[in-house]
């Protein structure tokens, strides 16, 4: 008897806040999931010995450079003129552009110089011949830069050497500048956890190229080894155990019926900004930087039938990095990977869509199954209309053109691939039958029936299971 006066009770509080605010959900739990979701994994402490932390910084300096005072920095731009390895989807210019952009998005450095290097092969040991060397020396010592970077995704550690003995100043690759950027991005412990695996790779391959003698052997030092080794090991340990958190909050969200639409795309896309845009999550912060978001965060949003969902910002995209780089963040993209909907944002307005456009693509679809993804052309703003793809929906994330086209558009393919239906049932006011349809399904709508006072028309979206499992319960 209590049981149903609570259910009625329930039923009749439901009621009231649907009459006040037109509305009632399924659950309140949604603010506690993204609460979860969001916050929990900052309270994962380290449990390194702080002797071996010294002793890696030592030698993570030494292999990555250090980052955090600045540099003026001159880039280097090679390309491949012909054959295999030319790139077809780009130019030389935008992928100078994009380099620029990532030093400039490293806190203290700047960009004093820019050349391209036109080459036929990334392997000679000085990368490039002795008069393009000469060149290069005249141009640097015209512009005193304190650093050169060099954007190719992986020099080797003699070339590294070699070059730095030339221009005596550091030498960075592609990697290593990501690498500073994940640092200084990243906020999260699971981020931090995912940046540290992220160089190893780095740190380990520079080690052995440096220790490789003449006669072909190795002589890394055994200190050394085991070092990167129990580092590796701890790390992939700390980081399993905040992914088993993930998973739990995962399957939370699953069990609370909350549908998910994953944003992914290449870096600055606009991926944040399309969030707040589509939630007014105060709390999220589109920058103009390469990398600004390194965490997966979930933000409530409301769709235009009412249903509450759960949008999930994901780690950008780039091209011409080695896999090893973004592996351990590719776990995080398991939330993209097992949401309802993608949606696939990219920068219209880029120069270098195309090639960006490909990259991701190539990159999730594997990963998607037949699962749908939206298109969506951001930046619209900054371009003539028919620059902008048909099967695309066009939006500004900055100025709201069309964010309410793209909700109806994430509720159209939600509805589709979850299954649920809308439909309108007649129930007595305070009945079971009302506290069960509140309980458990969304109601998106309630109003007094016009006929008859003691009865309410409920719009209500609910799966065909539900609506067996609602029929046997009225049958009882
Ligand atoms: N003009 C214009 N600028 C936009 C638009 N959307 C985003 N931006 C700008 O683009 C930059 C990047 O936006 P973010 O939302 O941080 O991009 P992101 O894809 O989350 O980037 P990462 O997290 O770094 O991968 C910011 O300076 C935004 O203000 C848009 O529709 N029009
Ligand atoms: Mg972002």
């Amino acid at each position: 008897m209590h049981c149903v006066r609570r259910i009625l009770n329930t039923a009749q509080r439901n009621l009231r806040v649907c009459n006040n605010a037109d509305t009632v959900y399924r659950s309140s739990g949604i603010q506690n999931v993204v609460r979860r979701s969001n916050h929990d994994s900052e309270e994962y402490v380290s449990t390194e010995d702080e002797k071996e932390q010294q002793t890696y910084v030592q030698i993570a300096n030494r292999y990555l450079g250090v980052a955090l005072d600045g540099h003026r920095t001159f880039v280097l731009q090679p390309y491949i003129k012909w054959g295999r390895d030319k790139k077809r989807n780009t130019s030389p210019e935008l992928q100078m552009a994009e380099a620029v952009a990532l030093i400039r998005t490293l806190p203290n450095w700047c960009v004093v110089g820019t050349k391209y290097a036109p080459l036929l092969t990334l392997q000679r040991k000085q990368l490039l011949g002795s008069g393009s060397l000469n060149d290069l020396k005249n141009e640097l010592s015209k512009c005193h830069p304190t650093a050169v970077f060099v954007s190719t995704n992986l020099l080797k550690f003699v070339q590294i050497t070699e070059l730095e003995k030339i221009f005596g100043i550091p030498v960075y690759d592609r990697y290593s500048i990501v690498i500073h950027i994940f640092r200084a991005h990243a906020k999260t412990a699971e981020a931090k956890l995912q940046v540290a695996l992220a160089e190893l790779p780095y740190i380990r391959k520079k080690i052995f190229e440096t220790c490789v003698t003449h006669s072909g052997a190795i002589n890394v030092t055994e200190d050394t080894k085991l070092l990167l080794d129990g580092k590796e090991k701890r790390l992939k340990n700390e980081l399993k155990k905040l992914q088993q958190h993930r998973r739990i909050i995962r399957s939370q969200r699953k069990k609370h019926g909350f549908p998910t639409v994953a944003v992914v795309g290449y870096t600055n896309a606009g991926k944040t900004c399309l969030i707040k845009a589509l939630t007014d999550d105060s709390s999220l912060q589109p920058r103009d930087e390469l990398f600004a978001t390194l965490d997966t965060t979930t933000h409530q949003g409301i769709l235009p039938n009412r249903l509450k969902i759960l949008y999930i910002d994901t780690i950008g995209f780039i091209q011409d990095v080695p896999e090893t780089l973004i592996e351990p963040f590719v776990v995080t993209l398991e939330d993209a990977i097992i949401a309802d909907v993608v949606v696939h944002i990219y920068d219209v307005s880029h120069p270098d869509l195309k090639a960006q456009y490909q990259h991701v693509q190539k990159t999730i679809k594997p990963m998607l199954d037949d699962r749908p993804i939206i298109d969506v052309a951001n930046k619209c703003d900054l371009v003539q209309s028919d620059c902008i793809p048909k099967d695309a929906i066009a939006v500004s994330a900055k100025t709201l053109i069309g964010i309410d086209l793209l909700r109806l558009k994430i509720q159209e393919v939600l509805l589709a691939t979850t299954g649920l239906l809308s439909i309108r049932a007649r129930v007595k006011s305070g009945s079971a039958a009302a506290a069960w349809l509140y309980k458990m399904t969304t109601v998106t709508n309630a109003q007094a029936d016009p006929d008859d006072a003691q009865y309410l028309i409920l719009e209500v979206l609910i799966t065909s299971v539900e609506i067996q499992k609602f029929k046997n319960f009225l049958k009882q």
